[in-house]
């Protein structure tokens, strides 16, 4: 766990006791911190009450407090906690705003942030893992994996590679990222925000906070990155800036996991990282070859009669699911769920890629109209009946991809659930040697 000196005798009030509140609550109390817990949940009342005064802050008076810190769950554009923090007097933050506060108590570090809509936590990793292959002290945290003041502090040298999600850079102000990098924006979370305007400067808001020492890299070649690269260009504070979408990279097909043009853009961007920190060639291009992947983004399930079945689940926008149908020829394309947009405009570049669509969820009728018109459309709804359709009439040299290009609360718990459903449709249709079997019949 990560302690400093910089808490001892303050005073915070925790809003949250979710995995960052936790985390929180434990390093605060730790450093000599006095605290007040809450959360909506009784049981994570209950588990915080040994390290603090269990009590609402809405119905306390906070105004001798140093600060609100608040998990990235709660929304502040709802939320009264923002108006009870403004008339108190307290400023609101969340748990990377303490590491930030946290890093003059740590041995000499350096920290990578990422942000971006998409491929955050693939980059988070994949940067993750050169550092790791590099032999260098490491650990990833944020948006992705443990919360970072949960983690062991590095020794001297280490570089601590945090997914910055929009919502945990709303509550941050200080974290100078010695590397800091966007990597695309598009609409998303805008229930969140004012608008996409408002959700994008919340992203641009980490280069704010760099100092002027600091390599600042953007990704994609999306209206608003490219506006951040410029306002960042024109304001000469920073002076190194990267551009990825002007670098070329050569060697994709040798890196299992890192398929589709999204992933191309992610690794440059990942390469700019490891360069930006010290890296040469030979130490980050075997770590592209090694890098396994996270599970349901792109991940290659299994291979069956020749099929290659692909766990794309974590793909909840259009954005994300377009360079997924990208990366490979022959796609069944298994889409759909609580939508986000009434449109799949960044699908459509690649739609001469599928091969099939199979529809599932709330989506389903709504893409079917849009899909009809550029493919066939099989209207399953369910997601076995979707493997099970795919499976029937893929032939070998195909995918069955799962991109859905939704939310998945229509139908499932999160998008793990929805990965985990797919995975096992397809070990059912390995098992009873369902594919390939269209032409033979039906599919009981
Ligand atoms: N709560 C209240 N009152 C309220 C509202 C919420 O008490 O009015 C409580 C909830 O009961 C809950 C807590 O506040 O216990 C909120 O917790 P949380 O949702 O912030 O969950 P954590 O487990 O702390 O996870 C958070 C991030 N969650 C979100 O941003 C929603 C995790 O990102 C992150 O990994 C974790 O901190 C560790 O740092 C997840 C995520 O979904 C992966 N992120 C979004 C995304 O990737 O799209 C941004
Ligand atoms: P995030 O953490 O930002 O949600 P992930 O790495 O978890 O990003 O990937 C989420 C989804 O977006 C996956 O389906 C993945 O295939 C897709 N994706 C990954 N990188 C990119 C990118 N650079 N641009 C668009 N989509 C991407």
């Amino acid at each position: 766990m990560i302690r400093s000196s910089a808490f001892a005798n303050k005073r915070y009030a925790i809003l949250g006791l979710a995995r960052s509140g936790m985390a929180t609550l434990d390093a605060l109390h730790a450093s000599g911190a006095k605290l007040l817990a809450w959360d909506t949940r009784e049981d994570l009342r209950m588990a915080a009450s040994d390290k603090a005064i269990i009590a609402d802050p809405l119905e306390t008076d906070l105004s001798d407090y140093d600060a609100i810190v608040v998990s990235p769950g709660v929304p502040l554009n709802t939320h009264p906690i923002r108006e009870k923090a403004s008339d108190d007097g307290v400023p609101i933050i969340g748990d990377v705003e303490l590491f930030a506060k946290a890093r003059m108590s740590l041995p000499p570090h350096r920290v990578v942030g990422i942000t971006g809509t998409n491929g955050k936590s693939t980059t988070t990793a994949l940067i993750h893992h050169i550092i790791q292959s590099a032999a260098l002290p490491t650990h990833m945290g944020g948006n992705i994996g443990l919360p970072i003041l949960s983690q062991t502090p590095l020794p001297a040298g280490g570089i601590y590679v945090l997914e910055l999600s929009s919502y945990q850079i709303d509550l941050t102000y200080s974290l100078d990222c010695d590397v800091a990098m966007l990597l695309n924006i598009s609409p998303d979370h805008l229930d969140r925000y004012d608008s996409f305007d408002a959700y994008a400067a919340a992203k641009v808001r980490l280069f704010d906070m760099m100092g002027d020492g600091g390599v600042a890299i953007f990704g994609g070649g999306d209206e608003k990155t490219q506006l951040a690269l410029r306002l960042m260009r024109a304001d000469d504070r920073v002076q190194n800036i990267v551009d990825t979408s002007t670098i070329i990279l050569e060697g994709q097909a040798d890196w299992p996991s890192l398929q589709g043009p999204h992933n191309l853009q992610n690794a440059i961007a990942a390469v700019a990282a490891a360069e930006a920190l010290g890296l040469h060639e030979h130490q980050w291009r075997p770590a592209l070859q090694s890098f396994k992947g996270l599970p349901h983004r792109m991940e290659r399930l299994a291979e069956a009669s020749g099929v290659l079945f692909v766990n794309d689940s974590k793909a909840t926008n259009p954005a994300s699911t377009g360079p997924a149908l990208g990366a490979y020829p022959k796609i069944h394309w298994i889409v759909g769920g609580l939508p986000k947009s009434d449109d799949l405009k960044e699908c459509e570049p690649y739609f001469g890629n599928v091969v099939q669509a199979y529809t599932i969820g709330d989506a389903g009728p709504m893409f079917g109209e849009l899909l009809a018109p550029h493919m066939p459309v099989d209207p399953c709804e369910m997601m076995l009946t979707a493997v099970q359709h795919a499976a029937a009439n893929a032939k070998p040299g195909e995918v069955i991809l799962l991109s859905p290009a939704c939310a998945s609360f229509d139908q499932f718990k999160d998008f793990e659930a929805r990965g985990d459903c797919f995975r096992c449709a397809v070990n059912s249709v390995i098992e009873k040697d369902q594919i390939g079997t269209a032409a033979g019949g039906s599919i009981s």
